[in-house]
């Protein structure tokens, strides 16, 4: 009796394990259509590898919010409790039966277990398998794409899942992601040998950390540098900061950073680098570290070198790093304990939201709201091209269309500045300050509006053109949420002074605000100020210049303006940061 119980039971095990097998394939994400600018060019080689990314479905997903919201609402009894690693890992920790389904899949794959990553969470796991694999465990073709620009990567418009394992697997990257997180900075300019500034303190003529630093009443705030603080800046896409240009620019604009010999660590990640070559110095790396660094001396930062990137060549067999840009970063910050985090982190980078699949963008935004609750503050640049994608007011309106298929003329909001759980720094101009025509803002099309930002959001919806109608969604989060100076910035580059502008300019400032502003709670004993927005929306936005001037036009259209309150341009305005302290004095 037992032995033929047994046996069934062993019958029944095996059949369930065919049965699971063998069950048919169901379309898991597929594209309407090719992103704008995309053409198919060839089959992708069989044994080109890929670097998968797979996201596992959390047990509980609304758990993680719920907390967050706790910990970053300032009404809340839980306010300024971030949570540990291991909470946060036990929080999005996959069911059980998640984690298993996945791992039969792959061992019936052959994949070796050895060579499976996973992070602490256990839910987000990275294999390495050749197109040949890829296609067989997705039902798909993968084929090279080529875009306008010259550039290619390997992707699929479609791929599948047996029908059991959809219930478990959130999303699997790179498949249809076409989109590429480029460095918010759009122009440079190079100063003339020999110029001086007359006036470096009046950002109207050219910005510099100390008319920065007189703009937002910064004075003479003096960070502590051994309290346990740190500014992150993330650098991708082969950017690097280089050490002389920032050491000679704080020569020339920070004295005292240069007499400290301020710097900034350095840490590599799926093979970044950070070449000191000059000819290779970024734009980008080095004015956010000028920046950020300028702002926050001398509380310690640090520079994140995210290898991993775009341009590669797809004819070559060699395995190549996929330039699926977040995962890695993500996933080697979130295995820091806390007391290794930054309490800020600013990144410079995004694309358009639809170019970036919708199951990925929401792993993407979930990984942002670890960080928050475990008390960091993620900034992101809001993008610089207005409601359009950068070509300006005459941006051809044939350019502003939906990617679904149905070609519908819309506003192009830009990811990840769209995710709710980072803050968007748009950007301002002159003195008195303006909103900056290029400041990117809108609504998602991805995310819902969180409850924080509801009542500001409302405040302007009568201030938006009928004839908008539905180029924007008017249930989306809305965009940015704070904004900082971003024009005509005065950058040590290669050798060189050049000027720059962008919403890439504005984000590294206003982190480095945010990290004096941690400086002044954490030398009281006090949490850091972790995720912003609904602190920023509920007392925060008192402690903002409101800026009421400007619009930041695109897609043939004026764009949005600027007014009394929050908007989306400028959000809730740039640091006011006297009367910031103040706010914080009160809660102390
Ligand atoms: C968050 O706060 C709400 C309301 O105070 C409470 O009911 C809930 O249990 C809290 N969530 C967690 C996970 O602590
Ligand atoms: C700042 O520079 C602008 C433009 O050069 C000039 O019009 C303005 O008078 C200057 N302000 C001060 C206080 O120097
Ligand atoms: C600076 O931070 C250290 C470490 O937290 C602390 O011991 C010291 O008292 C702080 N100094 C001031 C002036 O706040
Ligand atoms: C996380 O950190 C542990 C040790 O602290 C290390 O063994 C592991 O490889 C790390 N994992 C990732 C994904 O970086
Ligand atoms: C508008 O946003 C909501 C989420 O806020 C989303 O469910 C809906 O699909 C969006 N509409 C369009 C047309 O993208
Ligand atoms: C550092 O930069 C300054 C200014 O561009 C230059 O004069 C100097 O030669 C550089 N030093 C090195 C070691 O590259
Ligand atoms: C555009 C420009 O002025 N470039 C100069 C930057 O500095 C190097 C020397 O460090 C000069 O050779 C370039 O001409």
């Amino acid at each position: 009796m037992t032995c033929t119980c047994r046996s069934l039971l062993f019958l029944l095990l095996v059949f369930a394990g065919w049965a699971s097998a063998l069950q048919p394939f169901r379309v898991k994400e597929s594209l309407p259509a090719l992103p704008r600018g995309w053409t198919a060019k060839a089959r992708a080689r069989q044994d080109h590898i890929l670097q998968l990314q797979i996201g596992l479905r959390q047990a509980d997903p609304d758990l993680l919010y719920d907390i967050l919201a706790n910990v970053s609402d300032p009404r809340h009894t839980q306010y300024g409790q971030h949570l540990s690693k291991h909470e946060v890992d036990e929080l999005v920790r996959p069911h059980q039966m998640t984690a298993e389904a996945a791992a039969a899949w792959l061992a019936h794959h052959g994949i070796p277990e050895a060579t499976i990553s996973r992070n602490s969470a256990g839910d987000w796991i990275s294999i390495q398998v050749p197109v040949r694999l890829a296609e067989a465990m997705l039902d798909t073709q993968y084929q090279e794409f080529t875009h306008d620009d010259g550039s290619s990567v390997i992707r699929c418009t479609s791929w599948s899942l047996p029908a059991d394992l959809h219930e478990h697997v959130e999303f699997i990257q790179p498949t249809t992601i076409f989109g590429r997180p480029k460095p918010h900075r759009s122009f440079i300019h190079y100063v003339p040998p020999g110029i001086t500034l007359s006036n470096p303190t009046n950002c109207s003529e050219a910005v510099t950390p100390d008319c920065i630093k007189q703009l937002y009443g910064i004075g003479s705030y003096r960070a502590n540098a051994s309290a346990p603080n740190r500014l992150g800046i993330s650098g991708y896409l082969d950017s690097y900061a280089n050490m002389n240009d920032t050491t000679y620019f704080y020569k020339q604009f920070v004295p005292k950073a240069y007499e400290a010999d301020f710097s900034f660590g350095v840490e590599f990640i799926n093979g970044g680098l950070n070449s000191q070559s000059g000819a290779e110095s970024s734009l980008e790396g080095n004015l956010d570290v000028e920046y950020g660094g300028s702002m926050s001396f001398p509380i310690p930062n640090t520079y994140y070198s995210t290898g991993g990137s775009p341009p590669f060549d797809p004819s070559e067999g060699t395995p190549q790093n996929t330039n699926e840009p977040y995962a890695e970063f993500l996933s080697y910050i979130l295995n820091k304990t806390n007391d290794e985090l930054p309490t800020v982190l600013s990144t410079s980078y995004g694309d358009e939201e639809q170019t970036v699949p919708y199951s990925y963008a929401q792993g993407v935004c979930n990984l942002f709201a670890q960080l928050g609750a475990r008390g960091v503050s993620v900034l992101f640049s809001s993008g610089d091209g207005g409601v359009g994608d950068g070509q300006g007011p005459n941006q051809p309106s044939s350019s502003c269309i939906s990617n679904d298929g149905t070609k519908t003329a819309m506003f192009l909001p830009f990811f990840p500045a769209t995710c709710p759980f980072v803050t968007a720094v748009g950007a301002t101009m002159g003195v008195p300050e303006v909103a900056a025509t290029f400041s990117g803002g809108g609504y998602s099309n991805y995310f819902s509006r969180p409850y924080w930002q509801e009542g500001a959001v409302q405040a302007y919806a009568p201030h938006i053109p009928s004839s908008y109608g539905a180029l924007y969604n008017s249930s989306g989060r809305a965009y940015p949420d704070v904004s900082a100076q971003g024009n005509n910035f005065i950058i040590q580059q290669d050798g060189n002074l050049t000027t720059g502008y962008g919403t890439s300019c504005a984000a590294p400032t206003f982190s480095g605000i945010v990290a004096l502003l941690n400086d002044f709670l954490i030398s009281r004993g006090k949490a850091p100020l972790g995720f912003l927005n609904p602190w920023l929306y509920i007392v925060g936005s008192v402690g903002f210049n409101d800026i009421t001037v400007g619009n930041n036009p695109g897609c043939g259209t004026d764009g949005f303006s600027a007014i009394d309150g929050w908007d989306p341009v400028t959000g809730v305005g740039t640091p006011n940061f006297p009367m910031l302290m103040n706010l914080l004095s009160l809660s102390l």
